[in-house]
């Protein structure tokens, strides 16, 4: 989860999450060169004597057309590479449903033992020491770790977005439509998110948490919650 004043992402949680932190370094690479150029030249011209004697200068024009079109492709490729990974879904081990509702989601395992439960926020005034307030739930999505995991979302009455920061996932969850994406958790780990579309006086109060454990606690954790 994300530390007071952090600055920049979370720790990356799944390959695609470490593929956006990479691609986000890369273009403040890109952003640092940019910037360091025009200051050294806003520099040099506050330093020398203005003079108008380049009226005609095709070489210098050439360049500042080529170079920036070849940043933007440096930007674009990987850009473009990233979205269409996150848009692969193949042969996913275990389908999730998650509906948001006012205010509060619901998870559906519809492949997996059909389980089906609510998962509301811990209010502040039941929140046992130590736990994060606004994030704790009473009824956590637990996933296999090392699985593909596709997520199906919908809503069940308002726009809310499911977003996992640290899983690189953020789908809106819209009602009468249903929206995929997926993920593979790299380690075990509980992994908070919120409803991260603006849906009412509570919107703050939905928070998401996806707990990565390995294959046998899932199995666990599934039949302790299908006999119960
Ligand atoms: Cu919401």
């Amino acid at each position: 989860m994300a530390n007071p004043s952090q600055f920049g992402f979370q720790d990356a949680s799944s390959p695609i999450m470490e593929e956006l932190v990479e691609f986000h370094d890369h273009a403040l690479m890109v952003a640092l060169a940019i910037c360091s150029l025009v200051l050294y030249l806003l520099t040099l011209m506050l330093m020398e004597k203005l003079s108008s004697n380049s009226v005609d200068a095709q070489e210098v024009e050439l360049v500042w057309t080529i170079l920036p079109a070849i940043v933007l492709i440096l930007l674009a490729l990987p850009s473009l590479q990233i979205l269409y990974m996150m848009d692969e879904i193949d042969e996913p081990d275990l389908t999730l449903k998650a509906i948001g509702h006012q205010w509060y989601w619901t998870y559906e395992y519809t492949d997996f033992k059909d389980l089906s439960f609510d998962s509301y926020m811990i209010p502040t005034s039941e929140l046992p020491l130590g736990h994060f307030r606004l994030l704790e739930v009473d009824h956590r999505v637990v996933v296999p770790m090392e699985s593909p995991i596709r997520v199906i979302i919908t809503a069940g009455d308002v726009l809310h977005s499911w977003a996992v920061p640290t899983l690189g996932v953020k789908t809106d969850a819209i009602p009468g439509r249903l929206n995929q994406t997926s993920f593979i958790t790299t380690r075990p780990g509980i992994f908070y998110g919120q409803c991260s579309e603006i849906c009412g006086a509570n919107h703050s109060y939905m928070p998401i948490v996806v707990e990565s454990t390995p294959l046998p606690h899932f199995e666990n954790w599934s039949s302790l919650l299908s006999t119960s």
